[in-house]
């Protein structure tokens, strides 16, 4: 056992009496699987959902492994008939901890409905949306931030994002693109921590389309597009149409890359780096949403000139004319998207 070692960590959880023990033996620190995680989510939690969320798996966590050390010793509470009497303070300590987690329970319902609301609110906009999922650190923010122009978190550590972000592709297009970068998978998650993931999951599931990154570079990375393949099949988002992004080809050979392209014919092979790579990327999802989009021609009356503008906000217009009936206005857009303005116009 090195004498200079502070911390030991163990890839697997641990029961309180093991961790005990180890810190005996040790003299250290010990952390096991799931308290490195939620320490890693706690870091990076931004938004209030996932900081609640990150608090109430600590808190699940932690409730079983209160230990009597911390909470005093099982001595009895005294107290004239207190309510508490007869309880150890160790029970009460766990009880505080439940109550606890009920009050952040029912502030996470609240939280949700509002990011809820926000996301219809989305929807109800453009339904053409493109969700980059795949394990930690195969690049998927820094893909997005390429994709959209936009400064976001890149970092090379794990879990560099807990929560999702949502940018327009960048250059704009007609229907606007958005793009959501959503928090690396890991194999093996804790169960109690799942529910961190929600959010993030929540977004795949609405996208139209998955860009399923993996790094490349990676020996692993094969287990690692299993473990992601496995965790959207639990969600139920797993027959979304998809783009399998084999990312970070600079730090693989040539000879490697041939493999690869083989083995996967019909992955894009990228590097985030290259802009060439990122806008050949930005094409095959432009043509990805250009296959499900429609032409229709509508005519709009002359006092229903507002129906112009929305038009204009939610299709790409392709000519526009006027005539006595009113303006007749080409456009091309999502079939989904005529379906709801054919209604509406
Ligand atoms: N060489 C090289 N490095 C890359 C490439 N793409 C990403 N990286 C680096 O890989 C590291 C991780 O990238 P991120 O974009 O943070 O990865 P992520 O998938 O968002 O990770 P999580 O948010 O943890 O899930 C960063 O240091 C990036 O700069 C690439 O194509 N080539
Ligand atoms: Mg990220």
């Amino acid at each position: 056992m090195p004498t200079d070692a502070v911390t030991v960590l163990v890839d697997q959880d641990l029961t309180p009496t093991q961790m005990r023990n180890l810190e005996k033996a040790t003299g250290v620190e010990v952390l096991d699987r799931s308290m490195v995680i939620l320490s890693i989510f706690q870091r990076h939690a931004r938004t209030r959902e996932a900081k609640i969320q990150v608090e109430i798996a600590r808190l699940v966590y932690m409730a079983p492994r209160l230990r009597e050390a911390n909470a005093g010793t099982e001595r009895q509470r005294g107290g004239i008939g207190g309510k508490g009497a007869g309880e150890s303070v160790l029970e009460l300590g766990r009880r505080a901890v439940r109550d606890r987690i009920a009050e952040l329970r029912r502030s996470l319902v609240v939280v949700q409905r509002e990011a809820d609301v926000q996301r219809s609110r989305r929807s109800g906009s453009t339904t053409q949306t493109v969700a980059l999922v795949g394990y930690t650190n195969a690049g998927k923010s820094r893909l997005m931030r390429a994709l959209t122009n936009n400064a976001m978190y890149v970092a090379d550590q794990l879990f560099a994002t807990l929560d999702t972000t949502v940018r327009a592709l960048v250059p704009e297009t007609r229907p606007r693109i958005l793009v959501s970068d959503t928090v690396g998978f890991i194999k093996a998650l804790p169960h109690d921590l799942v529910a961190s993931f929600r959010s993030t999951l929540e977004e795949a599931r609405d996208a139209s389309l998955h860009l399923h990154v993996v790094d490349a570079s990676d020996p692993a990375f094969r287990t690692q597009y299993d473990v992601t393949r496995q965790v959207l099949g639990e969600i139920g988002a797993e027959d979304h149409p998809r783009l399998l992004i084999l990312n970070k080809c600079d730090l693989i050979s040539e000879p490697q890359r041939a493999a690869l392209a083989e083995e996967f014919s019909e992955a894009v092979m990228m590097s985030a780096k290259s802009s060439e790579d990122v806008s050949a990327l930005h094409g095959q999802i432009r043509d990805f949403f250009e296959r499900s989009m429609e032409e229709e021609e509508f005519v709009i009356p002359y006092d229903q000139q507002g129906k112009v503008a929305l038009l204009h906000e939610r299709c790409r217009v392709l000519e526009e004319r006027y005539d006595e009936d009113g303006a007749h206005v080409r456009v091309r857009a999502p079939a989904a998207l005529l379906g709801g303005l054919r209604r509406e116009i």
